[in-house]
């Protein structure tokens, strides 16, 4: 499947390259735009285990790419733009040739790589926003035109060095795009206690990271007896306005997304993926219970897809949730979040006096992913070791690591204060901005804020080039550094960026709050 995955990529930047070269002024292109970012995002870490959706899309990818051919009638002749695959074993076969290690030189690679990654991450945001009906053409140009650079063995480090920032500006584009999609439809997240206890009605649990869908859920689902509950990073959707208003919207179950194993099967319902991550189930009757919408996917579970005005039926969802039992509680409580830019701003006279009285000494950036390894109990030891004048700003699934404990306020301002999903890391740099601006810095690095972000799939690299294109400096990234970064670019990311990794949890608020 990986494999397919390298094919899908490599066809992708052959139809960029005849799109960049030939710049076609097309009905069709629109079409092609959006298949173009479907196909990235389905191969964003844990999004889609489905090799036959690959192939599909494989298959789908190079008939639109032969109609382009013949509509431009182009003389390009890459590898890229003429290569011909019939089966899946041909697909296999030619993918072990075009697939990351193909770019012999590792500096090269390890760029190449760097803006693939970032390239994936900003096309599940822009995916995101059009499924809200908003796109920029500018941000589809420039994709295309950076897959195909990809392709371009002329261009040198230094070249591939200004296209990852330039992917961390359009980076910026998508998230603001996105924020903007999601708050002109569903309102500014506002600060909300979510349950995390369990009802007795029977359920759906929602998973990912689209909120299109859960909309449409929650429409199908009103007043039939079935309740919905969040899942990882579908948490932040308790903070909109617009989805206060289902009674049987009743909260979040679990945790971040490896934890799901356990918790399904305890949750006993079906559940709704509707993008990363999923992790392959272990039996067959929490398989059965798994459904795929979107750009993910799994094989033996069923997915539904949107017809052409972008509607999908759930019926058969809610009426298998309506035959099994209701879920098992695994914890009681609360939490809080909601504070998106929006929210933080709305405070921004309490925050700034807070920070002038120095009662908060120095906010935290712990934006990111989670992951299973063991390494990651750093997050919540860190967390828990900060000094309690500190406050940890957050966004993405990274927080479960600290989202539950208790670490109290300052003058009733939470000493965690979340953003919302990963794409809401742009709440967090808007939120620096604006500080920057109120304490009339020239210099966003001379706010009193420290970055210690965890990484892990391929959206949290858009965020990081995002915040580098902001001038953002000394981010700390962890549990470990990327493996696709050669000892080269790492170099090049420490001394330019001052780009770290993280040490002892001791050590590190040492070096934080003296620096
Ligand atoms: Fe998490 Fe997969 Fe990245 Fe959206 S759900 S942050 S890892």
């Amino acid at each position: 499947m990986a494999k397919l995955q390298d094919l899908l990529i490599y066809s992708l930047k052959g139809v960029s390259l005849i799109l960049t070269k030939e710049k076609p002024d097309l009905k069709e292109m629109k079409h092609l735009n959006h298949e173009i970012l479907k196909s990235l995002f389905m191969t964003i870490t844990n999004a889609n285990f489905d090799a036959n959706a690959f192939e599909k899309e494989i298959n789908k990818m190079l008939t639109l790419r032969d109609r382009l051919i013949e509509m431009t009638g182009t003389d390009l002749t890459h590898d890229a733009v003429i290569f011909r695959v019939g089966s899946k074993e041909e697909m296999v076969e030619k993918a072990a040739t075009v697939g990351v290690l193909a770019t012999a030189n590792e500096d090269v690679r390890s760029l190449r790589e760097m803006i693939v990654y970032g390239l994936k991450g900003l096309a599940a945001y822009a995916h995101h926003a059009l499924n809200l009906g908003k796109e920029d053409d500018s941000i589809d140009t420039f994709l295309c035109e950076a897959l195909a650079a990809t392709l371009d063995d002329t261009l040198t480090a230094d070249d591939l060095v200004a296209l990852t920032l330039k992917t961390g500006e359009y980076g910026v584009k998508a998230m603001a795009l996105l924020d903007s999609a999601n708050t002109t439809k569903y309102g500014n997240p506002e600060i909300t206690e979510v349950n995390i206890g369990v009802k007795n009605n029977p359920a759906i649990l929602i998973s990912g990271h689209d909120l299109t869908d859960l909309e449409q859920l929650l429409e199908q689902t009103k007043g039939s007896g079935v309740d919905i509950y969040t899942h990882s990073e579908m948490l932040p959707a308790h903070y909109y306005p617009a989805f206060k208003k289902y009674d049987n919207f009743v909260g979040n179950y679990g945790n971040a997304w490896w934890k799901q194993i356990e918790e399904f099967e305890s949750f006993n319902g079906p559940i709704l993926f509707t993008t990363n991550c999923i992790v392959p189930p272990r039996s067959e009757e929490v398989k059965s219970r798994i459904f795929t919408s979107g750009a993910s996917g799994f094989p033996g579970c069923v997915h539904i897809d949107a017809d052409s005005d972008g509607k999908k039926d759930f019926t058969q969802i809610i009426e298998m949730a309506k035959k099994l039992k209701p879920p098992t509680e695994i914890e009681t409580g609360k939490i809080v979040g909601g504070f998106a830019h929006n929210q933080v701003l709305a405070l921004a006279d309490k925050v700034v006096a807070a920070v002038k009285s120095g009662a908060i000494k120095k906010f935290f950036v712990m934006a990111g992913c989670d992951g299973r390894m063991k390494s990651r109990s750093y997050y919540t030891d860190f967390a828990e070791n900060l000094p309690k004048d500190t406050v940890i700003l957050t966004a993405g699934c990274a927080k479960y690591r600290y989202n539950k404990l208790n670490l109290g306020d300052i003058g009733g301002i939470p000493r965690v204060l979340d953003a919302g999903q990963c794409n809401d890391s742009y709440s967090l740099a808007v939120i620096a901005l604006k500080l920057k601006e109120v304490f009339g810095l020239d210099d966003i690095n001379q706010l009193p804020i420290a970055f210690n972000i965890a990484w892990y799939e391929q959206k949290a690299v858009i965020v990081l080039l995002a915040l580098l294109s902001l001038g953002v400096k000394n981010i700390h990234l962890g549990p470990t550094l990327p493996g696709f970064l050669s000892p080269n670019v790492a170099k090049v990311l420490v001394e330019t960026f001052g780009i770290a990794g993280v040490g002892t949890v001791e050590d590190d608020i040492k070096l934080f709050m003296e620096g």
